[in-house]
């Protein structure tokens, strides 16, 4: 044997012991920062701190394959070891199926660009599965280990001895009901608490046209008059969007009615606008089909978008030459995204949309009016826009500002 190889084999008891203590250290870590990043209600809250989680996360999970490396050295002593007990081994198969998936899908998200929108489509949905199944089994495999249910004497509390001292082997044994009873009840309260949110995920990831469906219905928006589509729209030309819009947002969700909507476009412009509902569905509008992809992992192929072009919105109110800089607003309050002069000159299929799939754009998909940029990633598609500001100055946007990268060239 090598030598390497036989100082590693040393002390392999305790090796293998602070392995399993390391790795669940890290698996506690990447959960924990895993769930907050996957939560909406965070977005908001944590602004700033979201993107430390997501290199903390980022880092713990790339440094988690250290300990299965090191695993791996001592797996066929290990294995051997574990003859006899296919319940053990069946668990070390998959606690490692789980860290390689979760390892290989991890950095794919994290290499985005590298990778592409449909590699990165496939990691999001493995990452996402392998959470919902895995977790749950890690959480049940770590509760149903601890000490005092699996060692009945370190238990504090005893089963109850045979009065007489004599022990009848045929009789139930109270201790390991138990314990049956134990694991049974942390099975069922796991499945009870992390049951609904995984079906919910599973038909959210599965069925594609059912949730947009929902979000239409629950419009919370009431415009009128609503916006007849045009003929490219109904039926729509890139035949139906295919993939879930994931609804984000960093505030709640605003609202809208024709009292409390307007479109604003001013700074270093000739005329500046401000349009009402009505005059400002009533512009000479275009349709375009486009993919929709978030930096996260997710797209969605062939929207069918109808508005009006950027292009022509900043035609119509003259740009002045100092203008060196396109600021969105959106009605939330809060979020704001820019383009250089030159990106928006430079891109003819940036749209100030109103419509989707020849429906208007739902409040939850920042509808009535949402910024479209195909060739950037989704952050730069200002939701609930409702002014476009033209600046000399730079300005750095609610994610920019918070470390999502400056430029969101796909
Ligand atoms: N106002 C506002 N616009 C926003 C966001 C947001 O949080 N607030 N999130 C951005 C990001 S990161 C993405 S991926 C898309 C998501 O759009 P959707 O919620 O319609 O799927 O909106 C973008 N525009
Ligand atoms: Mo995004």
């Amino acid at each position: 044997m090598k030598d390497w190889l036989f100082n590693i084999r040393k002390g392999y008891g305790r090796k293998l012991t602070s392995l399993h203590t390391w790795n669940g250290w890290i698996v506690v870590i990447l959960a924990l920062t895993g769930l907050i990043l996957l939560a909406g209600f965070w977005r908001g809250v944590l602004g700033e701190g979201r993107v430390w989680i997501k290199w903390l996360h980022i880092v713990v999970g790339i440094a988690s394959i250290v300990p299965v490396i090191y695993y791996l050295l001592l797996a066929a002593k290990h294995w051997k070891q574990l003859a006899g007990k296919p319940w053990q081994r069946f668990n070390v198969i998959v606690v490692l199926s789980l860290l390689a998936g979760w390892f290989v899908s991890g950095v794919m998200l994290w290499l985005y660009r590298t990778v592409g929108p449909t590699w990165s489509n496939v990691a999001l949905v493995v990452h996402d599965a392998l959470t919902w199944v895995g977790l749950p089994y890690i959480i049940y495999h770590s509760l149903t280990r601890v000490k005092w249910l699996k060692e009945p004497s370190r238990r504090t509390i005893q089963a109850p001895k045979e009065p007489d001292g004599i022990h009848d082997a045929a009789k139930p044994q109270p201790v390991y009901t138990r314990r049956a009873f134990l694991r049974l009840a942390i099975g069922t309260g796991l499945a009870v608490t992390l049951g609904p949110s995984f079906i919910k995920w599973l038909g959210s990831s599965v069925g594609t046209s059912r949730n947009l469906e929902d979000l239409i219905e629950n419009d919370k928006n009431h415009m009128v008059p609503a916006p007849q589509p045009m003929v490219a729209s109904s039926p729509p030309i890139g035949g139906g969007s295919r993939g879930q819009f994931r609804v984000y947002t960093v505030t709640p969700i605003p609202t809208f009615t024709n009292a409390n909507w307007s479109f604003t476009i001013d700074g270093l412009v000739d005329k500046a606008f401000n349009y009402d509902w009505e005059s400002f569905v009533a512009l000479p509008r275009k349709v375009q089909v486009s993919d929709f992809h978030c930096i996260t992992g997710w797209s969605v192929y062939d929207n069918t978008w109808e508005g009006i072009p950027l292009k022509e919105l900043l035609a119509q109110a003259g740009v002045k030459p100092q203008a060196r800089t396109v600021k969105f607003y959106s009605g939330d309050g809060v979020y704001t995204d820019t383009l250089t002069m030159e990106q928006a000159m430079q891109m003819d299929d940036v749209m100030v949309a109103f419509m989707h799939d020849g429906k208007p754009i739902p409040s939850d998909l920042g509808g009535p009016v949402k910024l479209i940029v195909p060739k950037m990633y989704a952050y730069k598609s200002v939701k609930w826009l409702n002014r476009i500001e033209l600046i000399e100055g730079e300005h750095a946007g609610y994610w920019i500002e918070r470390g999502y990268p400056k430029d969101a060239w796909i």
